[in-house]
Parts: structure tokens; sequence; C-alpha cells
């Protein structure tokens, strides 16, 4: 029998592209303690300043990504993908 095909094919070569860790974030807690205000202050990066008036009825997420001083390899900062979910309370 001849070996033509017991030379293995070799898979293509594919660089892996670091995945970003996601985090499910569910914020909890009795209505009116802020939880909405503190979910808009962080995503916005400023104060929620009484902007918050309306209780949250059902729930929602947002996303954000922050880096992460010294969590990546060699110390460099490391990207992580929060997904923010907001809750009525109650
Ligand atoms: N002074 C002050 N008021 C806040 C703060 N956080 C929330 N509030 C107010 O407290 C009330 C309830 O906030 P909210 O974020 O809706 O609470 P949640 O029900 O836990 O989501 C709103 O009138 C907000 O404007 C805060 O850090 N300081
Ligand atoms: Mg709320």
């Amino acid at each position: 029998m001849g070996n033509a095909c017991k030379k293995e094919q070799k898979a293509p070569e594919v660089k892996a592209v670091e995945q970003m860790n996601e985090y499910k974030v569910i914020v909890v807690g009795e209505s009116g303690v802020g939880k909405t205000a503190f979910i808009y202050s962080f995503i916005n990066e400023k104060n929620a300043n009484g902007l918050i008036q309306v209780p949250t009825a059902g729930v929602s997420n947002q996303y954000k990504i922050v880096n992460v001083p010294g969590g990546g390899k060699n110390g460099l900062p490391k990207q992580v993908k929060l997904d923010i979910w907001d809750t009525p309370g109650g």
C-alpha cells in the first residue's frame, strides 16, 4: 500500500486572541438605597446629582469595559467587561 495519505495535513495556525473576561454584576438592595444612581455614576463617571427620580421598573443591563491595573500579563492592565444589571429592589 502506498503511503501517500500518511502524511498528516498541518492544521492552519491560528493565533489566539486573548478573550476579554466578562463578569455579570447584579446590583440588589432595598428600593431607594441608590442602586440606580450608583450605576449611573459608575457608567458615566459623573455624579447622578438627583437625576434619578423615578423608581426602577423591571431589570435592565448596561456594559462597561474597565481596566484592572496589573491584572494582565507582565503586570500590564487587563481589560474586563462588566455586564451590570439593575434591579427594582423591594
Ligand atoms: N444625596 C444623595 N441622594 C442620592 C444618592 N444616591 C441616590 N440618591 C437619591 O435617592 C433616591 C433613590 O435613588 P435610586 O438610585 O433611584 O435608588 P434605587 O431604588 O436603589 O435604585 C433618588 O431620589 C436619588 O436621587 C446619593 O449618593 N446622594
Ligand atoms: Mg433603581
